[in-house]
């Protein structure tokens, strides 16, 4: 295991990501869409003109993935706000984190963030990232998280499929290998994922990066089977991809942070040098600049 985790550092710091291969087994995740589930019912339960036909779902004989589709379905149209909420409901769910919580699994999130057994780690999240098929509204263009969590300097992301794998046909993440080394990034925000969603309600709110500044770099599709898991740098570009398929995909996404190398006291691990209101971005998904 030493010499294993010492091959994994070496990859960690060269490409910017490690992909682990069959990490969880079948029990943990079975145990986790339990989980799932139960907290996605039990809260959207409480919208009492769907209640009929989500205790259908619940009830049926299908698996977890065909119910949670099938959840999915029934509160997409109306209940964009509320399905989202229950996407983030995970990270305050102790049985969610614990998916997570064992010795293999946080030793190497402690040798990748470089830090002694005894220094503290936290969890942001994890929350459900759901790619419902054709649809644009949800998905993230080149960016990198360190510019989400301006103030954290030492984190990972994690990220892997579950319920079904991810394939590039079903919206699975792109990565560009290397390009956390990359330095002097110009960022573009804006609310939208083109011009056909620009500033829509309940879109992603980017801070791309121009993909003419990342194309020296190897584009690298997340073709990763339920069970495996990523591990990347806060600096690695990555972006979301269209799903051409017809069945939903969902990944599982958390940030493992610590704060010693943070120039700030906040507990806030979201924390931001300013705060603008959304209407006060200047941005625009079609800037060129010469
Ligand atoms: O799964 C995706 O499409 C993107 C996920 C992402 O940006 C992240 O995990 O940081
Ligand atoms: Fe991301």
């Amino acid at each position: 295991m030493v010499n294993l985790l010492k091959n994994y550092r070496k990859d960690f710091s060269s490409k910017g990501y490690v992909i682990l291969r069959n990490w969880f087994d079948e029990d943990r995740l079975n145990l986790f869409y339990r989980h799932v589930l139960n907290i996605t019912y039990f809260y959207l339960l409480k919208i009492k003109s769907k209640k009929n036909k989500l205790n259908k779902i619940y009830k049926s004989n299908k698996t977890f993935y065909q119910k949670y589709c099938l959840i999915h379905d029934l509160y997409e149209k109306d209940h964009k706000r509320v399905l989202h909420q229950t996407q983030r409901l995970f990270e305050q769910n102790l049985q969610a984190q614990n998916f997570f919580n064992d010795e293999k699994t946080i030793n190497l999130f402690k040798n990748f963030l470089n830090i002694h057994e005894d220094q503290p780690i936290f969890f942001h999240g994890p929350n459900v990232f759901a790619n419902r098929p054709k649809a644009k509204r949800l998905l993230y263009k080149w960016h990198h998280e360190a510019s989400y969590y301006p103030k954290r300097q030492n984190f990972l992301n994690v990220w892997l499929p579950i319920f079904i794998n991810k394939t590039s046909k079903n919206g699975t993440m792109k990565i560009k290998e290397s390009s956390h080394k990359l330095k002097d990034i110009p960022i573009n925000e804006y609310v939208g994922y083109d011009t056909k969603t620009l500033n829509g309600k309940n879109s992603f709110y980017q801070k791309e990066i121009p993909g003419e500044y990342v194309k020296q770099c190897k584009t690298k599709i997340m073709d990763l089977n339920v069970g495996d898991m990523v591990v990347f740098d806060r600096r690695l570009v990555h972006s979301s991809s269209i799903n051409k398929s017809k069945s939903y995909s969902f990944a599982l996404v958390l940030r493992v942070w610590e704060f010693s190398k943070d120039f700030t006291l906040s507990n806030d691990f979201g924390v931001t040098y300013n705060r603008y209101s959304r209407s006060e971005i200047d941005g625009h998904p079609e800037i060129e600049i010469s």
